[in-house]
């Protein structure tokens, strides 16, 4: 396995960055932020041009971003309305449907315009305007994009929630932003299954404290259950409302959009995202990380239900007025050969998944990819882990030939774009290295303990930014304090960013993974709090402490140690039971892996659980386990030891 591979010297000619560019446009960008973004502001489109460009304080306590504050925008034009002169018969979205056999749709920019509006003139009928929630609840459809859009165009805030989440995770959502309509579809096909969506969200309603209206997507055409009130068909109210409609004027500040995340308690944090910095930041880091160039088709294979979803499959690539790809699917039907079939059908140039899915279908071998031309492929990136040098070579030698650049990009629902990523004409890359900053992140390396700063290279500490950068989240939906208080507090004047990292002779940046509670499942983050209390609320169970254990395809698996409540017996039987229990909860990715049923768990004399031997003992390395010296019943650990689940 090589360890550094050198830009393409023909690709850097004609990229937006070589390195040169890429040098002096980083140190423009952080000697002189508010100079950078003045300038980088302009790629959008304003109604009223912004004076005021960056006013941001990461001082605990006082800590308020603000970027391009004065200016006014609508982002829903930016991404649709300012491209229809010069590209109104573009093709802006090709939807690819889960059966393969199904016909794809091309959804040009003007037909993205006549829908977004009607769409959105729908939302009106039902009382939706400036500031309201909207929830959706929708599968990979372009409706999902269209809803998304229509609620930017009326100012409205959208906060999409997974359609893989239970109905309870749900109600809590709607419950948390006080959603005034729900957005879902009769039914989801995924992989060839279809889940019924609207039965969830009956079931959500049921047990939430608000009564919003239900606007329902027909998708399957399959039967639900039509409730005779607060349930409308999106067919029957758009043929009565009609394409005009004309976009709000919003402040640059104000919300675009809230998305939950997990974080190290067990209530998801409302991820606030506003208009101007967002979008600027999404559709540069779409251009640059991307190499992305006009006529190029871009498809991210992610669900508009994550944050990459956001900003990589709708807002970036629609602010740059790109043709982008929005994929029903799964890797993996009708067989490991799909996403090849569908970048050699689409003459995909961009292709952007995650190391999970690179580490399944390598399991699959070679042959599914040979069978198609990849030949239009021009930038591969990944997202949501660390990706193991093994999966980052199989992806550059079986799908890139080893002709096309690797772009390992990190960052964070909190980031809103990119932080950490190479520029495919301008930086070497080493396999399993995010490599260096986009333009205006300042990254800093910090001793865990004293937070004092490790300067040098190399260097080994927690992950933090000096600085704040247009995509930066502001608050946390209703809970500004929560906000301070998880990325502001324990590091004084940074941004903390819950990871781990290592940075090289090189000043290259190696992330390690979660530093918090969090576990990251297939690239997703599932906050070991969140699967505890569920645990905890099965009636037949006492205590239980989740943490993760390295999974060969999922990255991370979850596992979960669980006391049961007297009289009730340790079986197989029992650990489906509540291994479904959670997914019912939660959902399918919440599912612990392996339940190991313990008398009893390791705590300190102050009665808090030692997840660090938990930790260790589930990767099955005793020889580390550390002082237990402090620990109530250090005989516990033995029992947990002889007793635990994990293979080899
Ligand atoms: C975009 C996204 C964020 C967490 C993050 C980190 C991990 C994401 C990564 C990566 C190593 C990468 N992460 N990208 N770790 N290399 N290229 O995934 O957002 O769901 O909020 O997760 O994912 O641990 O802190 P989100």
């Amino acid at each position: 396995m090589k360890d550094s591979y050198e830009p393409n010297a023909e690709m850097a000619r004609a990229a937006h960055a070589d390195k040169a560019t890429y040098d002096r446009m980083y140190a423009e960008s952080v000697e002189d932020p508010a100079a950078f973004w003045a300038e980088h502001g302009k790629r959008l489109d304003w109604i009223k041009p912004f004076t005021r460009v960056k006013e941001t304080s990461f001082d605990f306590g006082n800590v308020s971003i603000r970027w391009f504050e004065d200016g006014t925008l609508n982002v829903a034009a930016n991404c649709i309305d300012r491209h229809l002169a010069e590209r109104g018969d573009q093709t802006a979205i090709i939807w690819e449907p889960d059966e393969a056999g199904d016909e794809a749709q091309h959804i040009s920019y003007r037909q993205l315009h006549a829908h977004v509006c009607k769409f959105a003139n729908v939302l009106k009928e039902l009382g939706v305007g400036r500031g309201d929630r909207v929830v959706l609840y929708l599968p990979m459809i372009p409706q999902a994009a269209y809803a998304m859009l229509a609620c930017a165009r009326i100012g409205a805030v959208h906060s999409i929630v997974f359609a893989g989440f239970s109905p309870d995770a749900l109600a809590n959502r709607i419950d948390d932003c006080q959603a005034k309509v729900v957005i879902t579809a009769d039914g989801a096909p995924r992989g060839g299954r279809v889940t019924n969506l609207k039965d969830n969200v009956n079931k959500a309603l049921v047990n939430s404290n608000e009564d919003p209206k239900v606007l329902i997507v027909k998708r399957t055409g399959q039967q639900i259950a039509f409730r005779a009130e607060g349930d409308y068909w999106l067919h029957e109210m758009e043929a009565q409302v009609s394409n005009d409609c004309p976009p709000e004027e919003m402040g640059a500040e104000d919300p675009l959009f809230i998305l939950y995340t997990s974080g190290s308690t067990g209530k998801p944090k409302g991820v606030v995202h506003t208009s101007g910095g967002y979008l600027a930041y999404a559709a540069m880091t779409h251009q640059y990380t991307f190499d992305y160039h006009d006529g190029d088709v871009f498809w991210c294979t992610a669900d508009v239900g994550w944050v990459t979803g956001h900003s990589y499959i709708v807002y970036g690539p629609l602010a740059n007025g790109a043709t982008t790809i929005m994929f029903e699917g799964v890797p993996t039907y009708p067989d490991a050969g799909r996403f090849w079939a569908v970048c050699e059908k689409h003459r995909v140039n961009q292709f952007y998944t995650a190391p999970t899915a690179i580490r399944a279908l390598m399991g699959k071998g070679t042959e599914p990819v040979e069978r198609y031309d990849l030949s239009d492929l021009k930038v591969l990136g990944t997202v949501g882990e660390p990706i193991n040098p093994e999966a980052w070579t199989w992806y550059n030698e079986v799908v890139g030939k080893g002709r096309v650049p690797i772009v390992d990009t990190w960052w964070q629902t909190e980031t809103g774009g990119h932080l950490i990523t190479p520029l495919p004409g301008a930086t070497a890359t080493k396999p399993g290295s995010a490599t260096l900053p986009f333009f205006g992140i300042r990254p800093v390396v910090l001793e865990a303990e004293s937070g004092k700063v490790v300067e040098g290279n190399p260097a080994e500490g927690v992950l933090a930014i000096a600085d704040s950068w247009p995509g930066q989240m502001r608050t946390v939906w209703g809970d500004h304090d929560r906000f301070e208080a998880t990325y502001f507090q324990q590091y004084k004047g940074y941004y903390f960013t819950g990871d781990g990292c290592r940075r090289d002779e090189d000043g290259y940046y190696w992330i390690t993974g979660r530093v918090d509670d969090v576990i990251n499942v297939s690239g997703h983050r599932m906050g070991t709090a969140e699967v505890e209390s569920a645990l905890v609320a099965h009636e037949k169970v006492a205590e239980a402490a989740v943490v993760g254990y390295p999974h060969d395809v999922k990255g991370q698996g979850i596992y979960a140690y669980v006391t049961l409540m007297g009289g009730q017996e340790p079986s197989d039987g029992l650990k489906k039971e509540l291994a479904d229990w959670v997914r019912q909860e939660i959902g399918p990715i919440a599912k612990p892996d392996l339940i190991q049923f313990a008398p009893g768990l390791p705590k300190t004399r102050s009665g808090k659980i030692m997840r660090r031997i938990l930790r260790k003992i589930a990767e099955n390395d005793y020889g580390a386990l550390g002082d237990t010296s402090t620990l109530a019943e250090p005989e516990v650990v033995d029992d947990l030891i002889e007793n635990r689940q994990n293979r080899r």
